[in-house]
Parts: C-alpha cells; sequence; structure tokens
C-alpha cells in the first residue's frame, strides 16, 4: 500500500507507532510532504529513520528549507567542514535529543525534491497555484518559496480540476475544520476508493498542538490515527 503523511516535526515515537499500526512493511511506501523537523524532540532520529529507509519518499518543506540555509552557511563559515561544523547544526534541534545528525543524512536531506509526483497523485509541502481555468501549475512550474510557504491552497474553496490529486500539510487541518484529522476533498461523483477520486488531501494534523499524528492510504482512501499517550 502507499501512505502519505506530513508534518511530521520531530515526533519520532508517534511516527514509530503510526507505521505498527498499519503494520508499514517492504511491499509498502510511505511519501512525506515535509517538515519532518522542528518543535518535536525527535528531529534527528526522524531524519535517520525516513531518509535512510529506501522504500519511504520525501519531499522539503519550509522547515528543511530553513534548516538547510542556516547549516550551510554554518558549513560554509567553517570552509565546509561538515566535523566541524556538526556540533553548530545539531544544536538547530532540540537540545534534549542530544543526538549528531550524520554527513551522509545531512546530504541526503540536501538533495531532497520539493515535489513528489505519481501517476495519480501530487506531494507538495503548503500548496500549488492553479490558472485561470482551475488547473494547477505543475510543480517543477513554481518558485520554492511559493511551494513551501503558501497558505491559499488549503481554503476549502480552492478546489484543483486535475485528475490528480494534490496531497499538503503545512497548516494544521483544525484552522479549517476544528478537527485533528485528515480533510480528504472527494471529487463530484466519484466512485472508487483510490486517491484519484479526491481532488486534494491536507494531511496536517498539527501534531505538536494536537498530539494526533496521521496518514492517508492511497490505495483505500482509508486514514489511521495515533494519539500522544497523556
Ligand atoms: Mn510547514
Amino acid at each position: 500500500m502507499r501512505y502519505i503523511i506530513s508534518d511530521i516535526h520531530g515526533e519520532y515515537e508517534l511516527l514509530m507507532r503510526l507505521l505498527e499500526s498499519i503494520s508499514f512493511s517492504e511491499g509498502d511506501v510511505l511519501y512525506v510532504c515535509g517538515d519532518m523537523i522542528d518543535k518535536g524532540g525527535g528531529s534527528v532520529r526522524v531524519l535517520d529513520f525516513l531518509l535512510n529507509e529506501p522504500n519511504v519518499r520525501c519531499i522539503q518543506g519550509n522547515h528543511e528549507l530553513s534548516f538547510l540555509n542556516y547549516a550551510e552557511a554554518e558549513l560554509a563559515r567553517r570552509g565546509g567542514d561538515y566535523s566541524a561544523a556538526q556540533r553548530h547544526i545539531g544544536a538547530l534541534f532540540s537540545p534534549r535529543e542530544n543526538l549528531p545528525l550524520d554527513e551522509q543524512t545531512f546530504r541526503k536531506l540536501q538533495s531532497l525534491p520539493f515535489f513528489a509526483e505519481e501517476e495519480d497523485f501530487i506531494c507538495v509541502h503548503a500548496g500549488l497555484p492553479l490558472d485561470g481555468d482551475g488547473h494547477i501549475v505543475p510543480p517543477s512550474a513554481v518558485r520554492v518559496p511559493f511551494i513551501v510557504q503558501d497558505r491559499n491552497f488549503m481554503r476549502p474553496e480552492v478546489v484543483p480540476r486535475d485528475s490528480k490529486c494534490v496531497c499538503f500539510g503545512h497548516t494544521p487541518v483544525r484552522f479549517i475544520s476544528g478537527r485533528d484529522e485528515i480533510l480528504a476533498y472527494r471529487r463530484n461523483g466519484a466512485r472508487g476508493d483510490g486517491i484519484s477520486s479526491y481532488y486534494k488531501v491536507h494531511l496536517d494534523t498539527g501534531v505538536y498542538l494536537s498530539g494526533v499524528l496521521g496518514c492517508f492510504c492511497a490505495d483505500d482512501g482509508r486514514s489511521f490515527y495515533v494519539r500522544r499517550q497523556p
């Protein structure tokens, strides 16, 4: 099965519990719509896991983009010597975690794309612009700041008229629906269960506010959640 998630924000334990709850295994693929890091206490472990797992496809969100801007400046200040910069780079994450981000994982993070596209869906972090006919502008033609920071695409009245579903996060769904649940916009007259039966899927359950982390199955349209234990 193909699963899609967004805005994990350093919640390593919740991510592990979520993958366990869906019995995530070799035959599955997980798509991650950015903002894997910051806020929660497990950013390094989240990156170590996601970027080194063969069946996980990640894209950058605004948090990865700004982390890399800072980290690349630290690196340049030390003549590109990663081991000299590593302590300063690690200090960007929660000090409680206190784990080094290894260079190989850092290089993988630097090379992450800003969108992932499949036959039936496109993943971006925040959104895509629509043209005058309500079709999405192809992600390869959209500027990076827009794709990771947009706040228009999340509005319920913005409905892309394309055959591919657009999956995104960035803004907690609760600010739209009042609920900490994935918001999937079903196509008028859609019959199937797969993701092509949806216009767009808003995935950010605002885990740092709600304690809820969820993912969406692109093949059967089901949502799965885990909750932080009190
Ligand atoms: Mn974001």
